[in-house]
């Protein structure tokens, strides 16, 4: 982890206490040693986050949940995971930020307040799914580069915000409109101010979606810095990089958007399945769209034992990009047999649904419990992995847990 270097530039450059505390001596601090007090970040108080939280990087910063912490039905921010391309703005004025919305097809470019959006329009709250394409990556085999997500970058928060369509329809918007793309506040790590960490975006008809927003609460207050502070596109169901945080600028392109990070091969999947470890070309490569269906166990956490005779009750959650999620199994014999859980449908679309069970064990020792949905399509989540890509995308395996019956 990179977390030395962060520390040395944030904390140990503009200081030498530590929660409160003189670092007697800090002048004689060795140049590359970082105090064993400072080598772990509060995240509680960087960030609200839960100490449990996993972080995978510091700079950018990227932190995930562990599958237990994402119980709630609503994620609270303190277990919702961060993925950051970028450094995260600072100092931001929310009375002075302003949105534009621009591009070769708006008919003339229009900027909006918060305090516009906020009063001119409509305000709508969903909850929505959000999941990172490269959740679940540390799986595949070759590995990928890029942050290795186990199962905890996903989240589901009530948004609120209006809805980009009446935005869109206020500004005008020419019928050679094929794609958005968001521009945001957040810095490249170079340094480079005319390099942007992130610029992604969807096809229009994601766009005009009624639950596709320009958001500025989540979970009723307004967003955490994190997350997008003060405005941010809520694009739920697809990868969550379509869902741009301090989003400042909103372009309306006449093809597909261009900006950093749509090209191939980021986000993007090979076309038609691949051997594993293939070189795919760019061309071959096409970019995602809706998520594939997926579920988590929350409760009990991996590694749980119970006296033998004991009736076990599981639940989670399970979503499936644009789709709902029909059906609902657990197994406890590695997938040999499966048995229906009870799943609730979603509060709206595009919300993660409930699901619970009560599982009986034949006698003592070792199990797992898989877990695995079906979509309104009747696509499951493979059991133990998808195809493999290059990049790590999409890995929607059935989730494990180990329980022990004693
Ligand atoms: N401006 C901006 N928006 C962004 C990103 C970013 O780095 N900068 N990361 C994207 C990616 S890849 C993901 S998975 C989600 C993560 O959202 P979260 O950090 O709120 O969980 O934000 C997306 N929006
Ligand atoms: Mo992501």
């Amino acid at each position: 982890m990179k977390r030395r270097k962060f520390i040395r530039n944030t904390l140990l450059g503009a200081t030498a206490t530590f929660i409160g505390t003189e670092i007697v001596f800090s002048s004689s601090i060795p140049k590359n040693y970082t105090p064993i007090i400072q080598q772990d970040p509060d995240l509680y108080k960087l960030f609200n986050k839960d100490k449990e939280m996993t972080v995978l990087n510091d700079k950018p910063w990227n932190i995930e949940a562990k599958a237990h912490l994402l119980d709630d039905k609503i994620t609270p921010n303190k277990y919702m995971f961060i993925r950051n391309n970028g450094i995260i703005p600072q100092n931001i004025d929310a009375s002075k930020w302003t949105l534009i919305i621009d591009g070769e097809s708006v008919f003339k470019p229009k900027t909006y307040t918060l305090q516009d959006l906020k009063t001119k329009f409509k305000q709508h709250t969903y909850q929505l799914t959000l999941e990172c394409g490269g959740n679940g990556r540390s799986e595949f085999n070759p590995p990928a580069k890029g942050n290795q997500w186990t199962v905890g970058a996903v989240s589901c928060a009530e948004w609120t915000g209006v809805r980009l369509k009446d935005v869109l329809k206020d500004v005008g918007i020419k019928d050679t409109a094929v794609y958005i793309g968001y521009h945001a506040a957040d810095t490249h790590l170079s340094g480079d101010p005319d390099k942007e960490p992130i610029s992604r975006g969807v096809p229009m008809h994601k766009a005009y979606q009624e639950e596709t927003l320009l958001a500025f609460k989540m979970n009723g207050e307004a967003i955490p810095l994190a997350h997008g502070y003060p405005l941010r596109l809520v694009a739920g169901g697809w990868p969550a990089s379509a869902s741009g945080k301090w989003v400042n600028r909103i372009s309306i392109r006449n093809k597909v958007h261009d900006g950093t990070k749509m090209k191939a091969p980021a986000y993007r999947v090979p076309c038609h399945p691949v051997a594993h470890g293939e070189k795919v070309k760019d061309d071959a490569m096409c970019i995602i769209e809706s998520m594939p269906v997926k579920s988590l166990i929350t409760y009990p956490k991996s590694g749980a034992m119970i006296s033998e005779g004991n009736t076990l009750n599981i639940r989670g959650h399970a979503w499936a990009g644009e789709l709902e999620v029909q059906k609902m199994a657990y197994s406890i014999d590695f997938g040999a047999t499966w048995h229906l859980c009870e799943i609730a449908p979603p509060v709206n679309r595009l919300a993660w649904q409930h699901f619970s069970s009560t599982v009986n064990f034949p006698k003592k020792g070792y199990y797992e419990i898989w877990v695995r949905a079906t979509d309104t399509e009747g696509s499951s989540q493979p059991m133990l992995l998808p195809g493999w890509n290059p990049k790590g995308y999409l890995n929607n395996a059935c989730h494990r847990i180990a329980v022990k019956v004693k």
